[in-house]
């Protein structure tokens, strides 16, 4: 499937539309999810043209991996998150909404299920 230059993580990273920035390097970059399922909810996305994990290139996954992984520890300290699950879609059919590769990051605190 074709990458879409005009899907709205595109158009975040070009600053053309409005994010909470969290996180930045020149790889990737940071930013709260619109519609948080937990308090802190970021997601993670590469900053090079990526549909999906389909389509990622080895060094586009690493980059964004180190960032989760980076973050991951950064949310259980800042927000004193018990755990974080991560979670990642590919295509419609496997839940994809928004088609540039990104991993949603999801701080956990004790007794809070996920919001829908
Ligand atoms: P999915 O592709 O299924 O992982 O869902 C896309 C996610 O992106 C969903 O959790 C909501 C979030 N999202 C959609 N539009 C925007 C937006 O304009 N800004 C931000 N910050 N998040 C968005």
């Amino acid at each position: 499937m074709d990458y879409d230059p005009d899907n709205i993580f595109a158009r975040i990273l070009r600053g053309e539309i409005p994010s909470t920035r969290v996180y930045e390097d020149d790889d990737t970059l940071a930013f709260m999810d619109i519609m948080p399922r937990a308090d802190g909810h970021l997601l993670v996305i590469p900053k090079t043209p990526c549909r999906n994990v389909l389509d990622a290139s080895p060094e586009q996954m690493a980059a964004v991996m180190k960032t989760v992984q980076k973050l991951s520890h950064a949310v259980m300290k800042a927000l004193g998150a018990g755990g974080v699950t991560l979670q990642q879609f590919n295509e419609a059919v496997g839940g994809q909404e928004v088609f540039h590769l990104h991993v949603h990051v999801l701080p956990r605190y004790e007794g809070q299920p996920l919001r829908p």
